[in-house]
């Protein structure tokens, strides 16, 4: 398909900035695990702060590279089914938003003035210019929600009873998902961090700031999945050589997204004590719930590639499996979709693991949680963007892709790296290793009283796969712009693989439209978070001063 200009151009910035800022992302990745594993055993290195590299590490990699992917994703999806452009002056704005709310957060992360992590939690304060940049970011990527929706309503009112096409209701409900659960997270950034940052007020309600915060957080990793979910469906049967098993599972899965991505926050505050033990139990019945759409996922991406694979003429009960196309160059999409399927099995049973309140208190704040969640949003969520962005800007350039077998390889050594990497995190974990912890320091340095040998092999095996992670990526940056530097050899244009789908059935009406599954959201989104909140207001202690990660006294009896 054709595309303008400017529709190139933007796209190519929205994956091009991220990717950029990923070299500063993954190499803080890397010195994680060279601190924790008391290879260096200093509070810094390179002039920046342990804390300060930890919160570059999880800003620009799980918010930056996730939200400017998912603008850019969106949009070449809306366009390539609907076969419109949206508006560019919108595309614009959003744009610009997200670009100067990530220069305002990336110059107070560099300049030491928000070492909050990506949670940024208070009593730890960051200088204002971090919170704004983050909202500004947030809002500029609200920007397209709205250019699409009309988009949409225009093209079903052109063909009413067409079934909207899969991508397209898993982008709308991705950032439906989105723009519900960041209101929240704009009324803690706006009402209670920003003027307590300023100094306007003395206090702040941490318990509060932690639930608003966890009404996000939890609908954010979903909002890093849904791109990778849609691609998994759309893309990855037809480039396995198969069909989609079922186009309904996929829509189904799509909408239970909807109704459980926000309403189970609180399973990250299993410890918080403010929260009464029902509100937790009720939610983390619902955290049980969002695993279903995962559940119907992972049965129908394995029949759809069981067929691409008995296609291939595949013997047995799982033959198939060695007729899939994993070194295949000319379909290298492959290899970053099932590797990310093949990480995302261990992410997922170790979410589930999680989610019980029971062992929740054996591996909370503990370096199984970072074990977790590298197998999720560093498994499938990282694979599918890098390897989308490099096939997005290759067919919409006309340029090939540098190295294309090496790209193919990639992702093999991303996985393993990772495996190595969580083992160590979830083994550690499991030791009682905190996570958030320059181990270096103390437990992981032989000359300190706290010395613990039995974390050695955990970190090693941590620090191992870390290095191979690290080399995988830095080859991935080197692939991209040595993509980008080449010359065009074709008119590139959008060109999306597109599965056909196994058993297409016929239009149900209910999971074609968005009304019914909303209101059922807004129900369940009330019933679990009016009594968290009425909990939160009740339960919560006087409010908190501000604090920094360098001082564990208030930032007001220093500056005395
Ligand atoms: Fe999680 C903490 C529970 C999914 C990310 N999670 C985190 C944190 C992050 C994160 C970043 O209940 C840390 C936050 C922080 O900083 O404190 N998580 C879950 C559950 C799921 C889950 C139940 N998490 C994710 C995803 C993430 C993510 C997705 C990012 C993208 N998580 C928790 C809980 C906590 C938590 C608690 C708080 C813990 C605490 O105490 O702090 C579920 O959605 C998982 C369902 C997944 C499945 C797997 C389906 C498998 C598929 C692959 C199939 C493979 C095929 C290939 C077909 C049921 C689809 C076959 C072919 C071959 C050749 C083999």
């Amino acid at each position: 398909m054709q595309v303008t200009k400017t529709f190139k151009r933007i796209i190519f910035l929205e994956l091009a900035i991220p990717v950029a800022l990923l070299i500063i992302g993954i190499y803080h990745g890397l010195m994680q695990t060279i601190y924790r594993a008391g290879v260096l055993h200093e509070a810094g290195f390179a002039k920046l702060n342990y804390y300060q590299g930890l919160t570059l590490h999880g800003v620009i990699n799980a918010i930056v590279l996730t939200t400017f992917f998912a603008v850019a994703f969106g949009h070449a999806t809306m366009t390539f089914y609907l076969k419109k452009e949206p508006n560019k002056r919108l595309m614009w704005l959003g744009f610009w938003l997200m670009v100067i709310g990530t220069v305002m957060a990336a110059w107070a992360m560099l300049a030491g003035k928000a070492s909050v992590l990506y949670t940024f939690y208070p009593p730890l304060k960051a200088h204002p210019a971090f919170y704004l940049g983050t909202a500004l970011l947030i809002v500029g990527s609200w920007v397209p929600l709205f250019d699409w929706a009309r988009m949409y309503n225009q093209w079903k009112r052109e063909n009413p009873e067409v079934k909207t096409p899969l991508a397209v209701i898993g982008t709308l409900i991705n950032f439906i998902i989105w723009f519900v659960c960041t209101l929240a997270v704009a009324y803690e950034v706006l009402v209670l961090l920003v003027p307590w940052s300023l100094g306007w007020t003395d206090t702040v309600n941490v318990n509060l700031a932690r639930t608003l915060f966890w009404f996000f957080g939890h609908a954010l990793v979903y909002f890093w999945l849904l791109p990778a979910y849609i691609m998994f469906y759309t893309i990855l049967p037809k480039v396995a050589g198969g069909k989609l098993y079922s186009d309904l599972a996929g829509r189904i899965a799509l909408f239970l997204f909807l109704l459980f991505s926000i309403p189970v926050g609180v399973h990250h505050q299993y410890s918080d004590p403010t929260i009464a033990q029902g509100v937790k139990f009720f939610q983390g019945m619902l955290t049980y719930g969002v695993t279903i759409p995962s559940f119907i996922t992972a049965f129908t991406l394995a029949a759809s590639l069981e067929y691409a694979g008995k296609l291939r003429g595949s013997k047995g009960l799982f033959g198939w499996m060695k007729k899939l196309p994993y070194f295949d160059e000319t379909r290298y999409l492959f290899a970053y979709f099932i590797c990310g399927l093949i990480l995302f099995i261990f992410g997922g049973v170790t979410g589930i693991i999680n989610a019980s309140y029971s062992l929740n208190s054996v591996v909370h704040n503990t370096a199984w949680m970072p074990g977790h969640f590298h197998m999720t949003v560093a498994g499938p969520v990282f694979l599918a963007i890098i390897g989308m962005s490099l096939y997005l800007y290759s067919t919409m350039s006309g340029k090939k892709v540098f190295m294309r077998k090496l790209a193919t390889i990639i992702p093999y050594m991303w996985v393993i790296g990772m495996l190595i990497f969580s083992f160590g995190m979830s083994w550690g974990g499991l030791r009682g290793e905190p996570r958030r912890t320059n181990l270096g320091l103390t437990y992981l340095n032989p000359k300190n009283d706290l010395f613990r040998p039995d974390w050695v092999p955990t970190t090693t095996l941590a620090l191992l796969g870390g290095i191979i992670m690290f080399i995988a990526a830095m080859l991935f940056i080197v692939i991209f712009f040595g993509t980008i530097l080449r010359k065009k050899t074709e008119e590139g244009g959008l060109d999306i693989p597109v599965s056909e789908a196994y058993h297409d059935e016929k239009r149900v009406p209910l999971f074609d439209k968005f009304k019914p599954w909303l209101i059922t959201m807004i129900i369940v989104i009330l019933i679990a978070y009016i009594p968290a909140l009425i909990n939160v207001n009740k339960n919560s202690g006087p409010g908190a001063p501000r604090f920094t990660i360098d001082n564990p006294t208030p930032q007001e009896s220093v500056n005395k």
